[in-house]
């Protein structure tokens, strides 16, 4: 063997000893410091779960800031006077690696992990606070893992409390507003009582979970996955699990479709639409599209899902019905359907969707499902929002230097009426009316954030409720009853 080909032999055992020598130590790293709060296999236990699949929204520098700084108003401690450089960078490898054996979350998993809190028994049947229960909020705080029951006459809190790490997603109602659903990315489900202020029980349905549903009847809660690929369906009122329909496909949300008595599921490496319904018996429908089809908006009778293309390229109008294509739509630049709202324009329903890509709103006519405006933003958003009280309809500017504005747009004109920046330098995002929309409620999305409520006619501020990093805030009324300015 020439001499060069020997050295290089030699030089490529001792890289791929190396390498594994590191992942040998990193393993051992790991046992050592992280397992007992993260658990053995990374699928988390007090600290949230260690898997590619939930780590994509941390970037690995970031991880390393974690390790070695720990994470303020969390358990997750400093380990940079315990481990070198190198060992945190090999934890990193090693955390952002997939096992060699994917973990397994069964229906023995499932149902061993449901936590009853409180005997349902011991119950109250009507609200221990006084208040006006249909215009109540839910606001979640991704800052310390909390939600606050916000009082949408007086916009005081009513009460505190601790949720899941990482919720995901709307907190879903039960019909008569009693009861909210939670999701967390790591798959927990937790029903809380309103009326009781109290944590009733939880679940953990998956390793990682992207959003949840509730049927327009109550009485099933449904969990879309991504690891194990599936859907959850449980009984709504004691989080027990019902079925588990395997998808061979992570599922990229769900969705409840009230007058079909069914939920609709997104599929991500199918090119299928999924109906579960639920009326007389749980039944899977499987419906062939022509495209991979990622993020849902329907119309409100729920005969038409707008689907985007997995690539955020263009979007399609399907007919559930029929389960036929009815349009394309030319939408490039991530159009976020999910966030999409609809209103009259000109006597005719439209849909208006902001892009996680490009800075604009596309405005589509819902009857020749023509594109017939794209407004220019600051920035590409996340958030839509409006109510039928309201001239207006409001859309963040999530991503990039402008992300401290949100834009009020007229929807008589569909041009911007003013673009509004509540505190300089930090994120403003997401808005919820109130029931009878005279109030619009911004998040300032910072650990030293805040809910801030505007007149939503005169777009004037009534008054800052100091929060921590709140995301999300969920109207009662308009949640419950499909409002078309509200998110489902
Ligand atoms: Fe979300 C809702 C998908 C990243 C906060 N998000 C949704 C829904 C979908 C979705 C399909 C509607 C389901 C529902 O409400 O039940 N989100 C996605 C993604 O694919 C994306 C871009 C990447 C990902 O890794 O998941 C994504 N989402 C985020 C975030 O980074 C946000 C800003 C912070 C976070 O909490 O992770 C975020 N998403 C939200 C919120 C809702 C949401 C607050 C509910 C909005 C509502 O008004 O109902």
């Amino acid at each position: 063997m020439p001499l060069r080909t020997l050295a290089g032999l030699l030089l490529a055992m001792t890289t791929s000893l190396c390498l594994a020598e590191v992942s040998a130590d990193a393993a051992v790293l790991y046992q050592q410091h992280c397992a007992s709060c993260h658990g053995a296999e990374r699928t988390g236990a007090m600290g949230p779960v260690l898997l590619p699949e939930s780590l994509s929204r941390l970037k690995p520098a970031q991880a390393i800031e974690v390790i070695k700084f720990g994470r303020p108003s969390t358990q997750m401690p400093a380990f940079g006077a315990q481990l070198n450089d190198a060992q945190i960078q090999s934890l990193v490898d090693f955390i952002y690696q997939a096992p060699a054996v994917s973990p397994q979350w069964t229906l023995a998993d499932i149902s061993a992990s449901h936590v009853q809190h409180v005997d349902p028994a011991t119950l109250k049947p009507t609200p221990q606070f006084k208040a006006n229960l249909e215009n109540l909020f839910i606001v979640v705080e991704l800052g310390d893992h909390h939600a606050t029951l916000l009082d949408g006459d007086t916009f005081e809190a009513i009460h505190r409390f601790p949720t899941r790490y990482a919720l995901h997603g709307g907190p879903k109602y039960s019909p008569d507003g009693r009861f909210v659903y939670f999701a967390s990315r790591d798959g927990w489900i937790s029903k809380f009582d309103i009326y009781n202020l109290k944590t009733v029980s939880e679940i953990r349905v998956a390793l990682n979970t992207r959003n949840l549903a509730v049927s327009f009847d109550g009485r099933y809660a449904i969990a879309a996955n991504y690891l194990p690929q599936n859907l959850v369906l449980l009984d709504a009122d004691t989080l027990k699990p019902l079925q588990i329909p395997e998808t061979g496909s992570r599922v990229s949300a769900v969705y409840t479709a009230p007058p079909r008595n069914s939920f609709i599921a997104a599929m991500k490496d199918l090119k299928e639409v999924w109906e579960i319904s639920y009326q007389p018996d749980i039944k899977v429908r499987r419906i062939p599209t022509d495209d991979y089809l990622d993020d849902f908006f329907f119309d409100q009778d729920y005969t038409r899902l707008i689907g985007a293309s997995r690539n955020g390229e263009k979007g399609q109008v399907i007919d559930l019905d029929t389960g036929r294509k009815l349009a394309e739509l030319p939408l490039g630049g991530m159009p976020h359907l999910g966030s999409g709202i609809s209103f009259d324009y000109q006597g005719k329903p439209v849909l208006a969707t902001p892009h996680l890509n490009q800075g604009k709103v596309s405005i589509i006519d819902m009857q020749s499902w023509q594109v017939i405006k794209q407004i220019e933003t600051l920035g590409p958003g996340f958030f839509m929002r409006s109510h039928d009280a309201s001239p207006y309809a409001w859309v963040d500017v999530f991503f990039g230097p402008n992300k401290d504005a949100v834009h009020v747009l007229d929807k008589a004109t569909l041009t911007i009426k003013e673009t509004l920046r509540p505190a300089p330098g930090k994120t403003a995002a997401h808005v919820e009316f109130t029931q009878d929309g005279r109030f619009a409620l911004l998040s300032i999305w910072d650990d030293d954030g805040a809910v801030v409520v505007y007149d939503s006619h005169t777009l004037n501020e009534i008054k800052r409720i100091p929060m921590r990093k709140p995301s999300g805030k969920y109207n009662v009324y308009n949640k419950t009853r499909y409002q078309r300015g509200t998110s489902h």
